[in-house]
């Protein structure tokens, strides 16, 4: 008999982008995974925490903040070839939150207009998506990236509900 094992496994995780328009607010990773990229805020959820809770968690500790009601998005799966572990980001909206905006060890906060978008020092999937997100509009997709962060395949669409 011959049994194919599937070695890959989906780590869910969080991407939170405040957005008053005509202003998002993004931070720029200090450390780690996506350092010297401006993205939202997020991180990995735990075992047992709700995905919504760890979005509001990984905001209060990247940026200080705390937000209340999210909207979710879209959810993007992310490969990157050669690695069996896929990122499955679930991408909330935010629009209000209470506290001021800080630098924490992981992240630098700031405003930006949304046509001053830094789009070249943000992840290469950025640019897809987040005009979906900036009109409101709903999206499932799943980007593979090659050797220095290129991207191979990618799928993206728009849908009615996530
Ligand atoms: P930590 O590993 O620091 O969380 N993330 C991505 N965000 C974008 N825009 N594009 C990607 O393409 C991403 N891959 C991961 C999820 C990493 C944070 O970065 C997000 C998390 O918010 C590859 O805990």
């Amino acid at each position: 008999m011959n049994i194919r094992k599937d070695t890959t496994s989906k780590r869910q995780m969080t991407l939170c982008i405040v957005h008053q328009h005509p202003r998002v607010l993004l931070g720029m990773k200090k450390n780690g995974f996506g350092k010297g990229r401006w993205n939202g805020f997020g991180g990995k959820v735990k075992a047992g925490e709700a995905i919504e809770d760890a979005a509001k968690r990984e905001v209060l500790e990247e940026a200080g903040i705390m937000v209340d009601h999210l909207e979710k998005m879209g959810v993007i799966d992310f490969e990157f070839k050669g690695n069996p572990e896929i990122l499955e980001v679930h991408i909330f909206k935010a629009i209000d939150f209470t506290g001021e905006p800080k630098e924490s060890d992981e992240m630098k906060p700031q405003w930006f207009n949304i046509d001053e978008i830094p789009f070249k020092e943000m992840w290469p999937d950025d640019i897809f998506w987040i005009p979906l997100f900036l009109k409101g509009e709903k999206f499932k997709g799943k980007f593979l990236f090659g050797e220095a962060d290129v991207i191979l395949e990618k799928e993206l669409k728009v849908v009615g509900e996530l």
